[in-house]
């Protein structure tokens, strides 16, 4: 099978993020053909800071590489090493309906967060539909905000393949239901805009701080706490098996718990969880030449795939004026 997904080097790489699509991505290259890249493109959509694109998509590597992507294994790669897919967003732009693109949840979230309502911004859906069929992604595993993006590209796939014939793979997105959206350190979505993240990579102090301002309701210690809609009990739950989970369950349900107590616990998880991923990193942050080297052998294999796809599009829609 082969399996996509995309992250932004927008910012630093948080528990919602791992969870949702990078631990899952790391897990499939075992047994799956494995395509990830850094979408340094979409990026540009809220990234107006040259500086900081260059930085965070050399972060965004260093953080998938130490997080377990295996070059060898799979193709990572970042995004606009393969020119080609500005090129198929274009061909694909022209099948795309403006009422496909504004039902689009996340253009409108995104606006009400601060980000400037571009053009970009808008069409955002049709460049990750270009990503995905340039590279023949057949499952792709994301985060629940990203469900309508992908259903956005499956319609824009089969639109295409019906006016044009047959030429792309019809994609499915892979959400695991249990972790589809990560809760923040306030209870909203974790998600870089709203402040609320707990970055994996943080310093030792600045991450207790953060889980320290987990927020928690006002149950007295005597009585049982709940377990619906605890931001505190489903971020810990991330890292537990379910034998775990029943019993962290039991502890909640239990009259006594202290939740100042349990944050201090998920600090120390969190920490000793992410201990030997930190190592690693620092070992790719102080070799750029060899993350360079990765990211470029990466974008060739990219490349023979990608050219395949639009290949075919180009033919198709019929730019092959010569034959
Ligand atoms: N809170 C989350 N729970 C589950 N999955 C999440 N993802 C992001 N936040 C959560 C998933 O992470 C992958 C990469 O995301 P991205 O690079 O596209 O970043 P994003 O969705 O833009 O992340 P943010 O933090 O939410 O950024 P902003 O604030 O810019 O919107 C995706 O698969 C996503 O689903």
């Amino acid at each position: 099978m082969r399996i996509l997904s995309g992250i932004q080097p927008s910012g630093k790489l948080h528990l919602g993020n791992y969870f949702g699509m990078m631990k899952r991505m790391v897990d499939y290259q075992e047994n799956n053909e494995l395509y990830a890249f850094i979408v340094n493109y979409h990026a540009l959509t809220s990234v107006f800071d040259a500086k900081k694109l260059q930085e965070g998509t050399f972060n965004a590597a260093c953080d998938f590489l130490a997080l377990g992507m295996d070059p060898e294994k799979s193709t990572f790669w970042v995004q606009s090493d393969v020119p080609e897919v500005t090129e198929l967003t274009w061909l694909l732009s022209n099948v795309t309906s403006m009422g496909l693109l504004e039902r689009a949840h996340a253009y409108k979230d995104k606006v009400v967060k601060g980000i400037p309502a571009t053009h970009g911004l808008f069409s955002y859906p049709v460049l990750m539909a270009a990503d995905i069929l340039a590279y023949g992604g057949e499952r792709v595993p994301v985060g629940k905000d990203q469900k309508q993006h992908i259903e956005i590209a499956r319609d824009i796939a089969e639109r295409f393949n019906a006016t044009y014939g047959e030429t792309f793979v019809l994609p499915e997105e892979d959400i695991e239901e249990e972790i589809a959206t990560v809760p923040g350190i306030d209870g909203q979505k974790m998600s870089k805009s709203y402040g609320n993240t707990i970055e994996i990579f943080a310093d030792e102090e600045t991450l207790r701080k953060k889980v320290m301002s987990i927020v928690t309701d006002t149950t007295p210690v005597d009585e049982p706490k709940p377990i619906e809609n605890n931001t505190l009990y489903e971020i810990y739950s991330l890292f537990l098996n379910p034998a775990e989970k029943e019993e962290l369950k039991d502890r909640f349900l239990t009259p006594g718990l202290k939740y100042g107590e349990v944050k201090k616990e998920l600090f120390g998880m969190i920490w000793e969880y992410f201990r030997p991923y930190r190592e690693k990193r620092k070992g790719y942050a102080n070799d750029r030449g060899e993350v360079m080297n990765i990211l470029q052998k990466g974008a060739n294999k990219a490349r023979e795939t990608a050219s395949h796809y639009v290949q075919l599009a180009r033919k198709n829609v019929g730019l092959y004026y010569w034959d």
